[in-house]
């Protein structure tokens, strides 16, 4: 595992994972780089997808950003903690590797999924991101790379104090 600081539209990886809404419709932040670097053939696909329910995850083409596949997750929004959402959060990075490692992606590069405009705390989601996929990378021997991308060098801090990077 690693962190990096920057646009995660930019990664050369398997897989880029998106934060997207159950809708699978182009919104704003992350979701909004990737739409706009893709092109409209991205929303296309994921109109005849339809949605996705909340912890779970959806694949598509990359179109214009250097992938081979994009994983869009939907993460839950903040409502103070107790209504599920560190389990739907885990849900996240839980299904998408699980995703990216039946589609043969070896290497994949997550958002701070839900810690922007859904308002997860960014420490308690970037501790429930690294122990999730430690936990999940266990039984995945086919994934090489797991990249954290954070745009704030903030949330960065917080992985590699986690990672002791
Ligand atoms: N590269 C990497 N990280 C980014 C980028 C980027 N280009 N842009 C933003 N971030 P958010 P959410 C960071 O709001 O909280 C959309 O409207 C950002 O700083 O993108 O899961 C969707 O359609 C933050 O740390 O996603 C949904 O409706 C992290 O990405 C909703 O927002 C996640 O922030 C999802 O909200």
């Amino acid at each position: 595992m690693s962190v990096l600081r920057g646009d995660i539209t930019l990664c050369r990886v398997d897989a880029i994972v998106n934060a997207a809404n159950g809708a699978l419709k182009r919104g704003g932040g992350v979701d909004g780089a990737i739409h706009r670097a893709a092109g409209p053939d991205l929303q296309r696909e994921l109109d005849g997808i339809g949605g996705c329910p909340t912890g779970e995850c959806r694949i598509s083409g990359a179109y214009g950003l250097p992938a081979s596949r994009l994983i869009h997750c939907v993460g839950p929004v903040w409502r103070g903690g107790s209504a599920g959402e560190d389990e739907a959060l885990a849900g996240c990075y839980r299904s998408a590797l699980l995703l990216a490692d039946r589609h043969g992606l070896a290497t994949i590069a997550f958002p701070a999924i839900s810690t922007g405009i859904y308002g997860f705390p960014p420490d308690r989601a970037a501790r429930i991101a690294v122990d999730t996929v430690l936990d999940t990378l266990s039984g995945l021997p086919g994934i090489a790379e797991v990249r954290f991308v954070c745009f704030d060098e903030a949330t960065a801090g917080l992985y590699r104090e986690l990672l002791g990077a």
